[in-house]
């Protein structure tokens, strides 16, 4: 049979080992030191990511899919939707729902995964297109934050960013990444995005601090990321991981702790890192969120809310927006 998958690269592995070369250069040079949450995902990192979303402590894995179970056809009828283009693909599951959802509607056509990772693309859209008979999975290999102009046109698009990754956005980033995303889109294209809740801190603080210390490996794991892509000599046993909130900024931040004194040599970027003794390098923000503050968000880019739906705990919303 015709295979219906096609794959569009706008990000080549040297230009992503690049980005980070920059990244690790502005980021470790910076009081206090930051890395982007971008490269805890390597392999190792996603598999961690997959464990901490069966944790008893981490809820929002386990809400947004509620929310999906709960209207993912009231999602699909609402968009109209003949493409749906998720970015960040993550895990299947909720993708799935999604496109049993519109192809109930007998209008789905196409599925777009955008992603950074062209192995892990490539093995989806293959899945995905052949459990889907008819569908024409086209994946895109690109960072969301910069490639968003490649989307495919055509037909009535529905874009997905789920899992509330918008919180790894600042304010200013988040802004302009609206602003990207309601640019890419024409009347009638529509925005489902997930977003966590502002809720109890004991239980915020747990999710980001499990017990089980799975948390902990996935914070502790970029350091391996930068020791294999920079050649550095990060001890990664020196560096403990907490996950406070900030009231001020309403974020969860990953920290990693450096326990000692130390200097880290980056060959790749022809420089060093000096830590003092409780010096603090954030690797994440996850912001937590009201709901008018999404929906002002949103309507500053010029998205307009149609539709908002929590799950019994009111922990994680998904908002459906249109241009
Ligand atoms: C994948 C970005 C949604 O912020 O909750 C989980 C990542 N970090 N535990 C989140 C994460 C620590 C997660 N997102």
């Amino acid at each position: 049979c015709r295979s219906l998958v096609s794959v569009e690269v706008h990000l080549h592995p040297d230009e992503a080992r690049l980005a980070l070369h920059e990244e690790a250069l502005r980021g470790l040079g910076l009081p206090p030191k930051e890395l982007s949450p971008k490269w805890l995902y390597d392999e190792r990192g996603s598999q961690l990511f997959e464990d901490i979303t069966r944790l008893p402590e981490y809820y929002p894995t386990r809400r947004e899919r509620e929310i999906l179970r709960a209207h993912a056809h009231d999602i699909a009828r609402l968009s109209g939707a003949d493409t749906l283009i998720e970015l960040g693909s993550g895990t299947s599951e909720k993708t799935r729902l999604l496109l049993g959802a519109l192809r109930h509607t007998g209008q789905l056509r196409r599925f777009v995964p955008f992603d950074v990772s062209e192995h892990f693309l490539r093995r989806a859209a293959l899945t995905l297109a052949r459990d889907y008979p008819g569908l024409s999975v086209h994946a895109v290999v690109g960072d969301f934050e910069r490639h968003l102009e490649h989307l495919p046109r055509g037909g009535r698009r529905l874009v997905a960013f789920l899992g509330g990754t918008i919180g790894n956005f600042k304010p200013r980033a988040r802004a302009r990444f609206f602003q990207e995303v309601a640019d890419s889109l024409l009347p009638g294209d529509g925005l489902l995005l997930g977003t966590d809740l502002l809720k109890d801190r004991s239980r915020l603080f747990a999710a980001y601090n499990d017990s089980a210390g799975v948390t902990a490996a996935f914070n502790r794991n970029v350091l391996h990321v930068l020791n294999r892509e920079l050649g550095s000599d990060f001890d990664v046993n020196a560096f403990t991981h907490l996950a406070p909130f900030d009231e001020e900024q309403g974020w969860i931040e990953m920290r990693l702790i450096s326990q000692r004194p130390q200097v880290v040599r980056l060959p790749a970027i022809r420089s060093a890192a000096h830590f003092e003794a409780g010096e603090v390098l954030r690797t994440e923000v996850s912001c937590k969120f009201r709901p008018p503050q999404v929906e002002a968000e949103l309507f500053a880019a010029g998205l307009h809310l149609a539709a908002w739906w929590t799950d019994s705990a009111r922990d994680f919303a998904l908002s459906l927006s249109f241009k």
